[in-house]
């Protein structure tokens, strides 16, 4: 017996029963002690079979992440399945909440699995920038055959019980009772005495793929498009597929090899730091867990639009019943009609179900009247982007909205406090920025307030998860931490194409940077007229970008902008007659064109934004370094791989970043390049930022 390991009996049915909170994770303290006690009840006769269940809310969610980078002590978790699989007689895994990544490996090694019906079971060890370490790639196709095997160890993503059962990934799926379930099917087997098979002796299925490796590698290519320069995805697709083609104990070699290099290099050192990141931002001063948040049972959103859309459908897939307010039917109907095309595509790809669709469907209603949102807990508008036309909005809602509702803009820069300002309720005023398609991209930047009450915080950052949402509370400022970091990374952008690169040579040191999509194919993308009407408004130019608006090149909306979008395509093309214009533009500045090398490009462009980044640390727009990386690895494609901007600044070294920065502000005396005194002491003093000032 130990703090984490207990048995019981039921009859001749040892159970074993693991707590380690919060998630039964395989750290040390849990291994030594359950290896301990396998080994005891292996050896015990009046054991005639054993049952490993776990405590609290979930079943082993894996290794314990904290211990990687450190030295492993014995019993490893391969230690500990060897042991399992030393049992001859019946092991049965019952699993609730979710088996995930070593937590379904340690399953694998037992002979049968029951679960509770609402229970996951995945490998998620891509998503951590590894491939399962303990015969994870080598069991798990033995028993969903090598193409499901691949598409669930490549995506990480968990299946759920009935879908476990019917690839046999389960023996039984139960809804109460589950230990109970677990020791009947173990005094079954018991009294049946058939003969125990442990999972790696199960061929069968590798034996249909080993005739048609074609077919696993069409399965593969198909699995793996979008690693985007990201090892793990291939490497655990090569380990799977090795289960086909070498014997057991030769598959399991590999795969411990291919940890061993994964877990040792940066992109997954990147990748486990997001992980925690991401809990790390939900952590807010002032919110505690004793700070209580209001109960959300209905949402409004003002506005049909592309966001007001995208955000109401977030919503209702997180089952929350939306109303959604126009200024007519009309707008109203072409808003819905978007929605429901949108989810339509979801069908066409076998993604959501056409009752999910229309349950989802079902939870949305429209009004054209202010007075029909009186009931709503949660009001999120997603009007113009325009000062006046946000108070507008904020009076009539604080007109009619019930007392304790909260009321957010989905603003992406404008001043949350002069919102709020416009109410008699700043208390109950906040931020949404939601990042377009809202309904797909998971970042979600709360901007508190300088009165944003904390409960409405506490609020948000639960109902975040609901929609499945990774919230980041930040400050107020101009574009707050995304936009206002996205605005330093584009603030050469005119002067790299002045002084000699093309839009394509700068996208292309992006693009192999890692993001996925370069900074003038997204312009094309948002719609160069939106930044001309704005650069209009205020009296500022652009050269290059007005010279193209001027000959109507918006983007892909006029099938041309900085590219060519031929016949309605969405690919650019690079086009000549740009190349000329950019030429012509720069002869008209006297500027000799040269060449420019991608590393310049990154150094002035990425440079800019860690220097921006540190100034919002500076200014406490954003309470920690982490956050900065999680709003930019989920709103603007960061390449997970590196981390996010400022982790990844750490990785390049904090004193280069600042000499360079130097350089550039000697060369243009630009302030976008003036070192932030953060990054600057940080530099001198040899720390880091995710180390911390
Ligand atoms: N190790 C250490 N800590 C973990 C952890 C883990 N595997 N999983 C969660 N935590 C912590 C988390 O940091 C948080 O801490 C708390 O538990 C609650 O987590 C050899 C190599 C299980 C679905 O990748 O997906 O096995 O902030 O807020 O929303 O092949 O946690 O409270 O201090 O996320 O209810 C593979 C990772 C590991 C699963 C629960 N497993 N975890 O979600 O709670 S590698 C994973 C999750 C491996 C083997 C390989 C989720 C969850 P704190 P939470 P949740």
């Amino acid at each position: 017996m130990s703090s984490t390991v207990s048995v019981t009996r039921s009859d001749n049915i040892a159970v074993v029963t693991i707590d380690n909170p919060p998630v039964n994770a395989l750290g040390y303290n849990l291994r030594k002690p359950l290896h301990d006690a396998l080994g005891e009840l292996r050896d015990d006769a009046t054991a005639e079979a054993i049952v490993v269940t776990c405590a609290g809310r979930t079943f082993i969610a894996g290794a314990d992440i904290t211990e990687f980078g450190k030295p492993m002590q014995a019993p490893s978790l391969p230690d500990l399945i060897e042991m399992l699989e030393s049992i001859k007689k019946p092991t049965v895994a019952a699993i609730h909440g979710t088996a995930l990544g070593g937590g379904l490996e340690l399953a694998l090694g037992c002979h049968f699995r029951v679960a509770d019906a609402g229970a996951k079971l995945g490998l998620p060890e891509v998503k951590l920038g590894l491939l399962p370490g303990a015969g994870g790639t080598q069991r798990l196709p033995r028993i969903v055959g090598p193409e499901k095997a691949v598409r669930m160890v490549v995506s990480g993503n968990p299946i759920g019980a009935a879908e476990a059962h019917a690839d046999g990934l389960v023996d039984a799926v139960c809804s109460e009772d589950l230990v109970d379930n677990a020791v009947a099917l173990a005094k079954e087997k018991v009294a049946s005495g058939a003969a125990l098979v442990q999972v790696r002796e199960r061929d069968q299925k590798l034996v249909e793929a080993r005739n048609d490796l074609a077919a696993l590698d069409a399965v593969i290519a198909d699995a793996t498009k979008k690693a985007r320069g990201l090892e793990a995805p291939l490497i655990c697709a090569q380990s799977v597929r090795n289960a086909v083609t070498l014997p057991f104990e030769e598959g399991v070699a590999a795969e411990r090899e291919f940890f061993i290099k994964l877990v040792t290099g940066e992109q997954s050192a990147a990748q486990r730091h997001l992980f925690f990141a991401e809990r790390q931002a939900a952590k807010v001063d002032g919110v505690g867990k004793d700070v209580k948040p209001r109960p959300i049972r209905k949402v409004a959103v003002i506005g049909a639009g592309t966001m007001g859309g995208g955000i109401a459908m977030s919503f209702v897939n997180g089952g929350i019943p939306v109303t959604v307010l126009e200024m007519n039917q009309d707008a109203l109907d072409r808003g819905f009609a978007t929605i429901s095309k949108n989810y339509d595509i979801s069908v066409s790809r076998g993604s959501l179900s056409e009752e999910a669709k229309a349950k989802r469907l079902g939870l949305l209603s429209g009004v054209t009247s202010y007075d029909d949102l009186a009931d709503a807990d949660l009001i999120i508008e997603a009007v113009f982007e325009e000062m006046a036309v946000k108070k507008d909005v904020f009076g009539k809602l604080d007109a009619v909205a019930k007392p304790g509702a909260i009321l957010a803009s989905n603003t992406s820069y404008l001043d949350v406090d002069e919102i709020a300002a416009s109410t008699k309720r700043p208390g109950d005023v906040v931020g949404t920025h939601f990042f377009s398609p809202a309904n797909v991209m998971r970042l979600l930047e709360i901007v508190r307030g300088k009165q944003t009450s904390a409960d409405v915080l506490a609020t948000l950052l639960g109902i975040a998860r609901v929609i499945r949402k990774v919230p980041v509370v930040v400050g107020v400022c101009h574009g707050f931490v995304g936009n206002r970091m996205l605005s330093a990374r584009s603030a050469e952008a005119e002067d790299l194409l002045l002084e000699g690169a093309l839009p394509q040579d700068v996208d292309k040191a992006l693009t192999d940077f890692g993001f996925p999509m370069g900074q003038y194919a997204m312009a094309d993308l948002a719609g160069l007229d939106i930044g001309w009407r704005t650069r209009k408004s205020l009296g500022t130019t652009a050269a290059i970008a007005d010279s193209l608006c001027e000959e109507g090149r918006y983007g892909q909306k006029t099938g041309k902008g900085y590219y060519l979008y031929k016949d309605g395509s969405r690919k650019p093309e690079a086009d000549p007659k740009v190349e000329t214009l950019i030429e012509k533009v720069s002869a008209g500045r006297n500027l000799a064109r040269r060449e420019i090398t991608a590393e310049e490009i990154i150094e002035r462009t990425l440079y800019p934004m860690v220097n921006e980044g540190a100034r919002i640390l500076e200014e406490d727009i954003a309470a920690r370094s982490s956050d900065i990386d999680i709003v930019w690895a989920n709103g603007y494609g960061f390449p997970i791989g590196k981390g996010g901007p400022m982790f990844w600044a750490d990785s390049v070294g904090l004193a280069k970043i600042v000499g360079r920065l130097e350089h550039w502000h000697s060369e243009t005396g630009k302030d976008v390049y003036k070192p932030a005194k953060l990054l600057k002491d940080l530099a001198a003093a040899g720390k880091t930022f995710t180390a911390g000032a």
